[in-house]
């Protein structure tokens, strides 16, 4: 039987089948030696021993994993941002989306604290400027309720994971829209600053994907090849003409990006991030 894990507690994994039903699992011992460390997210076979036990009789290759927090075969990710308290970094969001797309992972945004006085505006400017990007975006407010049930309804596959700087509002979300998942979620949020991050990691089942937490971090690294791999982190700049078909929207004459630029129709934010992700991101740039 294919299962997913979706529990590691103290190193044992939970797998889930697709039926709703749960084993509580181990490893044979020769997967041990093979596959390294077991992750939340990994697809395996299991034979059923006991009860609610299982054995993991193999572990399907990944098509990717995390680091924090450590899952396997991640599909999307879910960028939390929050304009106040605390105010947000516009350009970790921006490196969070070309972070996703180095990956190939899927992302949306979520603007959380809509219920925040003088913030309803501002987030509208931002919403637009994402959308029009291509992206998802959901204004969000968990104490309130508001836009959740949107948010969680829409057709996803796979596993999505919440990121997003610290406080922005991850764990409260998920508690807001999975009840059970009060208690958990504050030692994932407690333990991921220290050392046992694998510890508390849990996929919650939506319809028809999972959902996992993760502790806020802000440092965000990457190195690519190619400049062009930044610039497709930016897809608001493709339906704009360039003399050069390779344009990369810097100095070069008559480059349609820039005059968006100039008439407001690319977000200045979004053009300057970009610059410094090719200073940062691009090897040898
Ligand atoms: N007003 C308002 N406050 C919120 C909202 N969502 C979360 N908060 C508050 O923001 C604070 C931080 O929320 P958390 O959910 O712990 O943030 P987090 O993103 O999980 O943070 P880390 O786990 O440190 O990465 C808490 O005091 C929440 O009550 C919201 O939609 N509106
Ligand atoms: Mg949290
Ligand atoms: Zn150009």
């Amino acid at each position: 039987m294919q299962g997913l894990v979706t529990l590691l507690e103290a190193n044992r994994p939970t797998v889930s089948l697709p039926d709703g039903t749960t084993y509580l699992c181990y490893l044979k011992g020769r997967i041990k030696r093979d596959v390294g460390r077991i992750m939340v997210g990994d697809r395996v076979i299991i034979e059923p021993t006991d009860p609610g036990e299982a054995r993991i009789d193999a572990v399907l290759p990944r098509d990717n994993q995390l680091v924090r927090p450590p899952v396997a075969n991640v599909g999307g990710l879910f960028v939390v941002f929050s304009l106040t308290e605390p105010s947000g970094s516009l350009e970790l969001l921006d490196k969070r989306l070309v972070m996703a797309r180095i990956h190939g992972l899927e992302a949306e945004i979520v603007l959380s604290k809509a219920d925040l006085p003088g913030n309803r505006q501002d987030l509208s400017r931002i919403q637009q400027v994402y959308e029009a990007a291509g992206y998802r975006v959901w204004q969000v407010s968990s104490p309130r309720g508001l836009g959740l049930q949107e948010l969680v309804r829409e057709r996803r596959a796979g596993i999505w994971v919440l990121t997003g700087e610290s406080g922005v509002g991850k764990s409260t979300l998920l508690k807001a829209i999975i009840p059970s998942a009060q208690a958990e979620t504050q030692e994932l949020s407690r333990i991921g600053r220290g050392q046992q991050t694998t510890r508390w990691v849990r996929l919650y089942q939506m319809h028809g994907y999972w959902l996992a937490d993760s502790p806020g971090y802000t440092a965000l690294e990457s190195t690519v090849a190619e400049a062009a791999m930044i610039r497709e982190g930016f897809p608001e700049f493709e339906g704009h003409r360039c003399r050069f078909a390779d344009c990369l929207h810097r100095q070069e004459p008559g480059c349609g990006v820039k005059e968006a630029l100039s008439t407001g129709e690319i977000a200045e934010w979004r053009y300057q991030h970009y610059q410094k992700l090719l200073t940062e991101w691009v090897k040898a740039y």
